[in-house]
């Protein structure tokens, strides 16, 4: 206890040590000492790997103190915190993150080149963090890193997955996934905490007992695994803050294996570790429709369990009163996937800290939000009570009381109204018994926020109206954002230096003052050089795609990007339908290949791994571009290409380079985007639907600035109930027949009528998403791009504006309205 004192009270105890000076001198050395002593390997002996590794770690020096001193103060000022849980985190490389925060990135690039080494092909050899799927894990990543920016105490807690979201490859045109062994060459960025590993409890019984005259529950688990924390820092942008991303890896328990072990199992006990650490072994690929898989409530409950046992006993301090939580932090959930959390802390406040369950209740209703990102039924998850029951038992216990105490506040509020009852119970009865994540967030949630406008509407209008009506005040919108450091600053150096010599550098933190652009789209000069680093965008993408995939983006094209994961909603066959129809007017004859825009389509989608139409979607993509690309009388004037392993990476290469950005799904469908807003932000003219927040880049960017087509949602809506007959579409127009017949024929199938027979017949007899019946609008809405794309001064003018125009979804806009409608978080200097 003497030395424990010593060590608290010594005069450095709370000081870190600087990091290394900050210039190419203290660089170089710092770096060396790291493939030193670090890789153990000499600058002659040292591999690229070796060389990526030293210099992470060395840029890991420079964030270290700031990190340590930003912890040390959080926990000194007490003040309200963000704990952001999500199961995603798709974070993209940290590299150049990391040296963009801490003003680096010159002075590496000159020590490196100093000793012979180029920069790029270091940060080439990092292996990006892909854990997530898509628009929901990137949107965790953006917020994290604005909140640092902000200087917002937030942690992030999450999952971290052996194996990140599958590597795509392409055999015979089709998706073939492989593992994401994103750890294989070494994982700098992370500091394990094995000391502080959290037991997780699973399956078992609960029973009473009595405590000094009062009845209480406990939770005897059958099994328990290790959480083992790893630390990620996120570097706030210049401004000396480090805030902590915590995910949590499972280990199988000492016990766990040694009381098989004991009885003289050893296979059995090697496998029962196995079991344990099966659970955060791997992403799971689904991003829209949930499969109820066990595996998948063990992560669940694992990472949130062990977060809130963190937060609770590491993170507060001792004798902390636990009335006052909800003055001490938010627990926010991304989606559904954290909602476990709830009954947790209701089991942690009522069975481990002996709390009344009214107060508890009071208590745990303040310290959560729910944000919503779908509005498709299939999505929302659902879990059974069959598996809930046996997972977690005490978990059931505490949703039915949590259910029973909320109906009795219904049939107050609204009487014996049993239809009204069974609508919004949290628990389902048909098909089967299960509880519905949503609605538990709902109830227990301070707040549930959409993420577009249009979105938030719908959620309240369509998908939980009665909730609406009984919670009033309690339905709000956050519009999505995209952190400007990333997706301008880094993935567009060209475009960024000349924003900043134009207004200057302020717009980083503040992308508001983007506005101060507009003057400039009249100004000649400023349109050539803006055209000039499109250009240049464009050949440093066909650079990329070379190397990667063999591809060649030609200088002349438009680039018309669309990159999402691949979903029905988001309707990429209506973008192959387009292209069909324009292969069709040149091989018809209809159209003379030199009067036809060149475009070079890109495409970038994944698709969940047992979701068979979006994979024969993806056939369908691959196979029309292996015709038209090969097709002489195209002389290249029409070029599809789809680059396998669309992630993080590879966005920030091509979203700089598009001239064209698609949104084109069904409008009511797509909650936000994001890929949207980081298109516009980089000059891309969005031919797009009215959706998600694709209606508010619109209301931004101006009418003339955007290409719109297709039905409204409430137009969408009226032709459903109307009863809609997408083969009717087919029978009525023939430019339409002719490009589904053209496909049906087997023109991109070698002959064979029956490889695309199932998309085709979908489309007619199902098209859940109409893409017939916005065929002929998105056609004479393309159109209208080819003859727009003729005037380059106006199409330029355009892309200007629309980077101007678009600083409202920066991330850190994001952030403010969380805070002033959410999270109620005190500022912060
Ligand atoms: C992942 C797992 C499950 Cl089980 C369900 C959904 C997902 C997922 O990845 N969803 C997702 O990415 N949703 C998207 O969220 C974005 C951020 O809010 C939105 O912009 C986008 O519209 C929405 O589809």
């Amino acid at each position: 206890a003497d030395a424990a004192t010593a060590v608290k009270t010594h005069p450095l105890a709370t000081a870190p040590v600087a990091g290394p000076p900050t210039s190419v001198d203290g660089f170089v050395k710092e770096f060396l000492r790291e493939l030193n002593f670090g890789q153990g390997v000499t600058l002659a002996q040292s591999t690229v790997n070796d060389q990526y590794l030293a210099l992470a770690r060395t840029v890991r020096h420079y964030l270290m103190a700031r990190w340590l001193e930003t912890s040390r103060r959080q926990f000194e000022q007490q003040t309200k915190g963000v704990a952001y849980l999500s199961a995603e985190y798709l974070l993209g490389r940290q590299l150049g993150n990391a040296l963009l925060a801490t003003d680096l990135t010159e002075v590496v690039e000159d020590g490196l080149r100093s000793l012979g080494i180029d920069l790029a092909t270091l940060r080439s050899q990092e292996v990006e963090p892909g854990l997530g799927n898509g628009g929901l894990g990137r949107l965790a990543a953006c917020f994290i890193d604005s909140l640092a920016t902000m200087g917002v105490p937030c942690i992030g807690y999450g999952i971290r997955y052996e194996y990140g979201i599958f590597r795509q490859t392409f055999v015979d045109d089709q998706q073939v996934e492989q593992p994401d062994g994103w750890l294989a060459l070494g994982a700098p960025w992370e500091f394990p905490h094995p000391e502080q590993a959290q037991l997780i409890g699973f399956g078992g019984h609960t029973e009473t007992y009595d405590d000094e005259g009062v009845t209480r529950t406990r939770w005897v688990p059958a099994w328990d695994v290790k959480a083992l924390p790893y630390n990620y820092m996120v570097p706030g942008y210049l401004n000396g803050r480090v805030n902590t991303l915590r995910l949590w890896r499972a280990v199988a328990t000492d016990a766990f294996d040694l009381k098989i072990f004991n009885a003289g199992d050893f296979e059995e006990a090697v496998r029962s570790q196995t079991f344990a650490e099966n659970i955060s072994k791997v992403l799971y690929p689904e991003d829209s429709t949930p499969q109820g898989k066990e595996l998948r409530l063990q992560q669940q409950y694992f990472f949130v369990a062990a977060s809130i046992k963190n937060f609770v006993y590491d993170v507060l301090p001792e004798g902390f009163d636990l009335h006052e939580l909800p003055e001490r932090i938010i627990f926010q959930l991304n989606d559904t996937h954290p909602v476990i959390g709830v009954p947790e802390l209701m089991r942690v406040l009522v069975d481990e800290k002996k709390m009344d369950w009214d107060e508890a209740w009071a208590i745990t209703k303040q310290c959560f939000a729910y944000t919503c990102h779908t509005l498709l039924p299939e999505a929302l998850e659902v879990w059974s009570v069959d598996l809930l029951g046996r997972l977690l038992p005490r978990h059931l216990e505490i949703i039915y009381r949590i259910n029973d105490e909320f109906l009795a506040e219904v049939r107050e509020k609204f009487g014996d109204d049993e239809l009204r009852i069974r609508r919004m119970s949290i628990i389902q009865e048909y098909p089967a018994r299960a509880v519905r994540m949503a609605y538990l967030a709902t109830v227990a949630g301070a707040k549930v926020n959409g993420v577009a406008e249009l979105h938030s509407q719908l959620l309240r209008e369509k998908v939980l109206p009665d909730f609406d009506e009984f919670y009033p005040g309690k339905f709000t919108n956050v519009t999505n954002g995209v952190t400007p450091r990333r997706f301008l600053r880094l993935a567009n150096p060209a475009l960024s230096e000349l924003i900043t010599e134009t207004i200057g550098v302020g717009w980083i933190t503040d992308l508001e003052r983007l506005r101060e652009l507009e003057p400039y789209a009249e100004d000649e000069e400023f349109r050539a050089r803006f055209a000039a680093i499109k250009a240049h965008n464009k050949r440093r993408a066909n650079a990329v795609l070379l190397e990667r995939d063999g591809f060649t983006v030609p200088d002349d094209h438009m680039v018309d990007v669309m990159v999402k994961r691949l979903h029905e909603y988001k309707r990429q066959l209506l973008k192959v339908l387009h292209i069909v129809t324009l292969y069709d007017r040149i091989v018809s004859g209809e159209v003379a290949a030199a009067d036809v825009t060149p475009r070079t389509f890109i495409f970038g989608a994944k698709a969940a791994a047992g979701y068979a139409m979006a994979k024969r979607i993806i056939h369908l993509i691959n196979a029309v571009g292996s015709t038209v690309n090969a097709d002489p009388r195209v002389e290249g004037r029409l070029k599809v290409l789809f680059p396998p392993n669309y992630n993080v990476t590879l966005a920030e290469k091509v979203i700089p380079a598009a001239d064209l950005s698609e949104q084109i799904s069904l409008a009511g469908k797509e909650a936000s985007g994001t890929g949207n807003m980081k298109f516009a932000l980089n000059g891309a003219l969005t031919i797009g639907t009215d959706d998600g927040a694709n209606v508010e880049i619109r209301e931004l960017v101006g009418d003339e600035n955007f290409f719109l087509f297709g039905m409204s949602e409430p137009e969408v809506q009226a032709l459903q109930d109307a009863g809609y007959r997408p083969s009717a579409f087919y029978e009525s127009d023939p430019t339409l027949r002719r490009a589904i017949d053209l496909i049906a024929s087997g023109a991109f199938s070698g002959g064979d009528r029956s490889t695309f027979e199932p998309v085709v017949s979908n489309l007619l007899h199902q098209d859940r998403f109409m893409v017939l019946a916005d065929f002929a609008s998105y056609i004479a809405e393309q159109d209208r791009v080819d003859v727009a794309y003729g005037d380059q001064e106006q199409w330029t003018r355009s892309a200007i504006l629309n980077v101007a125009r678009t600083g409202f979804f920066s991330s850190d806009r994001s952030m403010v309205d969380y805070i002033d409608r959410i999270w109620h978080t005190p500022p912060v200097r």
